[in-house]
């Protein structure tokens, strides 16, 4: 069972012997990104640790997994990540048995940075009963397409509106977005260079003893509030565009439709459709 933490991007999945928390693009050390370009920001690690917390007091989890861009530069370690990152960690640990870390495309050298007990899982994501989850940047191992529900993060989705003044408001969403499940399977049996023998889910079923059953994609909102997002309601969020590349693999496949993408505040409010918010964006 998935339920959102509501008003926070964050997400609970209720399995048989646990409680996972799930959360998303942490991008720590974003401030220090800035400072090079001149802007000089305290660092929000602090306020992102202890929002963190109040979420885990409230939810009790018996593990967390983090999905992807715990860091926010690529591939080196800033002098404050060195700092904020094993801070958080060793504050975390005390009150969550078990964290898991899914790397995503910002998580270069994250290991040195993690406790030992932190884990790092693979980056074509993990399975999790029912629920397969991955960040996003990469296409999730093939095995991640017998779940109903995949979950992912990366594309820091917000809405866009411009009220009659001229004000822009922009804000944090969820997308739910509809999968067709043999048409996911064939994209990623053309990503793994596998020819199609009958038809996707047969060839599934014989390279990786896999029936497909993706019908719903869930795009957690970013974890750090201070970061932008991208307004889904503005973006062709799939197969044109400058946004094209960023989105990565499964959103840029026939088999995620996102136009028909759900659209829900933090709170939980439904907005509509990708394709309805985007006559008012
Ligand atoms: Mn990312």
């Amino acid at each position: 069972m998935l339920t959102p933490v509501q008003p926070y991007p964050a997400l609970v999945v209720r399995g048989k012997h646990q409680r996972l928390l799930v959360i998303a693009d942490l991008h720590i050390g974003w401030e220090v990104a800035l400072a090079q370009e001149g802007v000089y920001i305290p660092s929000q690690t602090p306020r992102i640790l202890s929002r963190l917390q109040k979420i885990v007091k409230m939810t009790k989890p018996t593990r967390l997994i983090i999905l992807g861009d715990v860091k926010h530069t690529v591939a080196k370690v800033e002098l404050r990540e060195w700092q904020d990152i094993p801070n958080l960690f060793e504050t975390l640990e005390k009150s969550v048995p078990n964290i898991q870390v899914v790397p995503g495309n910002h998580d270069g050298n994250l290991e040195p940075l993690l406790p030992e007990a932190v884990n790092i899982l693979p980056v074509t994501g993990v399975k999790i009963g029912d629920v397969g989850l991955f960040h996003g940047h990469a296409w999730p191992t093939p095995e991640l397409l017998g779940c109903r529900t995949l979950i992912m993060g990366h594309i820091h989705p917000t809405v866009a509106f411009r009220d009659p003044f001229g004000y822009r408001i922009t804000a944090q969403v969820w997308a739910k977005i509809p999968c067709n499940k043999t048409r996911l399977a064939q994209s990623v049996l053309k990503a793994l260079n596998i020819k199609e023998e009958g038809s996707p889910s047969r060839t599934l079923k014989a390279h990786f003893n896999v029936a497909p059953a993706t019908s719903q994609l869930l795009i957690l909102p970013c974890f750090n509030e201070f970061l932008g997002g991208r307004p889904v309601n503005r973006t062709t969020m799939g197969r044109r565009g400058r946004y094209r590349e960023f989105v990565g693999p499964i959103l840029r496949s026939k088999g995620a439709h996102s136009e028909d993408a759900e659209i829900h505040l933090l709170d939980g409010t439904f907005l509509g459709t990708i394709s309805q918010l985007k006559t008012l964006g």
